[in-house]
């Protein structure tokens, strides 16, 4: 068995966060697949012995079992002393953008993606808030990178992995990436390890 398992499903960009960080750090992971599309986060049993919250990613680790993605990426940090912060500033920069992706960022995107591209729910109401939502999260971010090259510190930390969690997704996106965050994530891909979602995790839409 693998030092650190993480329960989670291709099509999650929230685990996808994860996902990349085990695979940056070249740690010693596997998946364990959760079969999300026939309900197994909403089921009494994933509740119990996974994840009181009910959702993905959980990471296993030495008898801990960790979860919200944010949480996990600093556990990873702390432990490999990859990706963090190098004194107390820093460390609140990392997660001032790490709370905003949380709220306003993956929440938006994800939440859209899921109505649109995974259901196929037609357009509403609903899709045209989270349309906007997304849209003002966009240009946050691609305001924020007129000035640096990475979301925090000047340098790639779990703030970037938090936020590029569901823009590889490609033809998957029912909306454009702006320019400076599509630059931004071509700097990410380009790093030694870099891999597609679907190439780290099994999916569970088939
Ligand atoms: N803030 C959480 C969000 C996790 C999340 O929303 N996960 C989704 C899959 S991508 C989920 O499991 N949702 C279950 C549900 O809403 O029932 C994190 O960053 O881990």
């Amino acid at each position: 068995m693998a030092e650190f398992r993480l329960h989670c499903f291709g099509e999650s960009g929230n685990a996808y966060k994860v996902a990349l960080m085990l695979q940056f750090c070249g740690l010693d992971w596997e998946p364990v697949k959760i079969d999300f599309f026939k309900g197994e986060t909403r089921g009494t049993k994933f509740r119990q012995d996974v994840n009181e919250m009910g959702e993905a990613p959980v990471l296993e680790h030495k008898g801990k079992l960790l979860s919200q993605s944010g949480v996990i990426l600093d556990y990873l940090a702390c432990l490999t002393g990859k990706f963090g912060w190098a004194n107390e500033d820093e460390r609140r920069e990392i997660y001032r953008w790490i709370l905003f992706d949380n709220h306003k960022f993956t929440a938006s995107i994800a939440t859209l993606r899921y109505q649109v591209a995974l259901m196929k729910q037609p357009e509403s109401d609903v899709t045209k808030f989270l349309r906007g939502r997304v849209e003002n999260a966009m240009k946050v971010v691609e305001a924020h990178l007129a000035h640096t090259d990475f979301i925090a510190c000047g340098r790639m930390t779990i703030a970037d992995l938090s936020l590029c969690g569901y823009l590889f997704y490609g033809e998957e996106l029912p909306f454009d990436i702006s320019p400076r965050v599509d630059a931004w994530c071509q700097k990410i891909r380009a790093l030694p390890g870099w891999k597609h979602p679907y190439d780290l995790m099994p999916r569970a839409l088939v």
